[in-house]
């Protein structure tokens, strides 16, 4: 087992001592639910919107058993999971989940169980169906690897499954039919409104009561906020309070401290919030942007929102109006002015790769460097196992990079035309954003490191290492957009891949059941 891990090997071997194994069950089921007040059938873990909370500790095994119940036959019937940011190691990357790079879906009826061994890594992740664009039907839930000796336990009092805040664009459609419009207009769909914790409201729905986040006058709290959302991009802010930010995707950063921030699908903050106002009811304001508005009526930025309310006020909304909070939701790129807690320089790179994005007009095609990535039938690790070693093993339209070990890799995307912001985001890996599409700045000293970064108009630059052995999937976040195919996979370390790699049956049936499937139970 090769360690990719940065940290001190004292700590680590302290926690592998101490490793336990964490279990979890996640029936795949279609329920009916009603987020935003409009009643739909959803694709849920355990029927409920977001999936539960799955949390461990620094260093624990993670096991995660998904059962497949899923009946409706207007939505997809098979289930690819994504445990979003979480890294595994070379012999365990079989159970990474990623659909036709890692494994191939799971059918209708069939059961399968992931493994994931935890090693040091600690954060705010998340985890959601990483077929299609399947997640947009509900499938998203919260995880957290805590740490017991967190560097920062200091700046906080509370950090429990009461802190955790997921924002999500809301689809009143199945994600079928949504796809089905894209493909035929390449126009890509715009979300219904906004959830905070599942719960939202669109513009002429019911008035769902507002989701609450509880404090305590005197204490702070560590809020992990996690975007969950399939495109739309959310500025968040509370009336009169300012926040630390302490996390970013997994990666401690010194603590910063602003008053709105913005994140990207895919991307997580820990943030803390000092509860030292006066007693009373405030505004969280989480507006979005995804899409021209008036293509879709129900939508309407001002109502993703949550009330912060204070023990002892009374159960009500706030006093003050509902706003999209500081320089109404326009500002939060911060980004650049974020520092790593423990600096590390990424180092000269081998191989530099430059990615120029393109939409094909009027049509649910993305390219990257022309070439728009088709999921093979046959999973890229399963190519590799027997025996696929260079770029011409794979079909030009899987978008296949053979990479060195062990080496520093930089890609490059030149400011893109079209003014979307494409978060970019790197299975198994977090890179060094080295030029934040916030800055003009090139760092290559004490850059941050993440798993999912802004492309858009003013250009990005990252760099990531190659120690991992694996194919890691880089795709863009907002899951139409991946769809659509803007997708890579990064490939490196084939032979050890062979040489360690081992699936068990489960795992080689997965394809041979999915093959058989007739369409509609794919
Ligand atoms: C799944 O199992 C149910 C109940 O046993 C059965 O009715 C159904 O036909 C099965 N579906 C598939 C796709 O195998
Ligand atoms: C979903 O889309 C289909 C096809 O465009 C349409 O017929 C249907 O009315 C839509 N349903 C909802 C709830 O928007
Ligand atoms: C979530 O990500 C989407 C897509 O990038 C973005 O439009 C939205 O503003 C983000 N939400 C938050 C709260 O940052
Ligand atoms: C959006 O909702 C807010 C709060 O209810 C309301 O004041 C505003 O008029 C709505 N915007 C539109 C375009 O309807
Ligand atoms: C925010 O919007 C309001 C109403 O449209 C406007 O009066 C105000 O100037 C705006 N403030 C900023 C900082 O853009
Ligand atoms: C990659 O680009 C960097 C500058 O960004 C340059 O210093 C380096 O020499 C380049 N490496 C290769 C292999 O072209
Ligand atoms: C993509 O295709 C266009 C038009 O054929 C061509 O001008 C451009 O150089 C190509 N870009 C890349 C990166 O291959
Ligand atoms: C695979 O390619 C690498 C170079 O990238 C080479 O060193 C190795 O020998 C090749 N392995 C096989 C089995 O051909
Ligand atoms: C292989 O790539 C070509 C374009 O180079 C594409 O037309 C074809 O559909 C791809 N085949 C598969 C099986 O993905
Ligand atoms: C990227 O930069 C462009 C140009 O400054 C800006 O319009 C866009 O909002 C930025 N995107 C993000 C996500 O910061
Ligand atoms: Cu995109």
């Amino acid at each position: 087992m090769k360690s990719i891990f940065p940290y001190a090997p004292l700590l680590a071997i302290a926690s592998v001592a101490l490793a336990k194994t964490e279990s979890v069950t996640l029936d795949i089921v279609n329920a009916q639910i009603a987020p935003d007040g409009f009643v739909r059938s959803g694709v849920t873990a355990n029927g409920i919107y977001p999936g539960p909370l799955i949390s461990a500790n620094k260093g624990d095994r993670l096991v995660v058993k998904v059962n497949n119940k899923l009946t409706d036959h207007t939505m997809r019937r098979s289930v690819a999971m994504d445990f979003d940011g979480v890294f595994v190691d070379t012999a365990s990357i079989y159970d990474e989940g990623t659909d036709f790079v890692t494994a191939c879906p799971l059918g209708p009826n069939m059961s399968y169980t992931y493994e994931l061994p935890l090693g040091t890594q600690t954060g705010t992740f998340w985890y959601h169906s990483q077929l299609g664009v399947q997640y947009v039907d509900g499938l998203r839930g919260p995880m957290v690897i805590y740490d017991p000796q967190d560097p920062y336990r200091h700046l906080y009092d509370v950090d429990d499954s009461s802190t955790i805040v997921q924002l999500g664009d809301w689809w009143q459609n199945t994600s079928t039919s949504l796809l089905a419009g894209y493909e035929a207009t390449g126009v890509v769909p715009i979300s219904d409104s906004g959830t905070v914790n599942g719960v939202g409201r669109y513009q002429g729905g019911p008035e769902v009561p507002w989701p609450v986040l509880n404090v305590v006058h005197g204490k702070r709290y560590r809020f992990r906020v996690i975007n969950q959302s399939a495109r739309n991009i959310f500025t968040i802010s509370f009336d009169k309070h300012d926040f630390t930010i302490i996390e970013a995707d997994g990666e401690l950063v010194k603590p910063f401290t602003t008053d709105e921030l913005l994140i990207l699908a895919g991307q997580r903050y820990s943030i803390v919030l000092n509860a030292n106002q006066k007693i009373a009811n405030y505004w969280f304001n989480a507006p979005f942007v995804g899409g021209v508005p008036a293509r879709n009526l129900h939508q309407n930025a001002t109502l993703t929102r949550a009330i912060l309310r204070y023990a002892g006020a009374p159960k009500r909304d706030p006093m003050a109006p509902m706003t999209l909070g500081p320089l109404n939701g326009t500002g939060g790129t911060v980004e650049h002015l974020l520092a790593p807690l423990v600096p590390e320089a990424p180092g000269e790179s081998a191989v530099n790769l430059t990615f120029q994005l393109s939409v094909v007009a009027g049509q649910a095609v993305w390219q990257m460097n022309n070439i728009s990535y088709l999921p093979p039938e046959t999973p890229t690790l399963v190519k590799i196992l027997d025996g696929a070693n260079t770029t011409a093993d794979f079909n030009a339209t899987e978008n296949t990079f053979i990479l060195p070990a062990n080496s520093v890799i930089q890609v490059d995307f030149p400011p893109s035309e079209d003014d979307e912001s494409h978060p970019f985001h790197l299975h198994g890996n977090n890179f060094w954003v080295i030029k934040s599409n916030s800055s003009d700045v090139v760092n290559t000293v004490n850059p941050i490191k993440r798993d999912t970064v802004a492309v858009g108009a003013a250009g990005t630059t990252i760099r990531f290492r190659t120690d991992q052995p694996m194919p890691a999937f880089f795709h863009c976040h907002i899951f139409w957009h991946k769809q659509a195919g803007l997708a890579s996979v990064m490939a490196s370390g084939l032979d050890d891949i062979r040489a360690e790699v081992h699936p068990d049956a489960e795992w080689e049936n997965l394809c041979a059941a999915y093959n058989v499937l007739p369409e509609d139970e794919q």
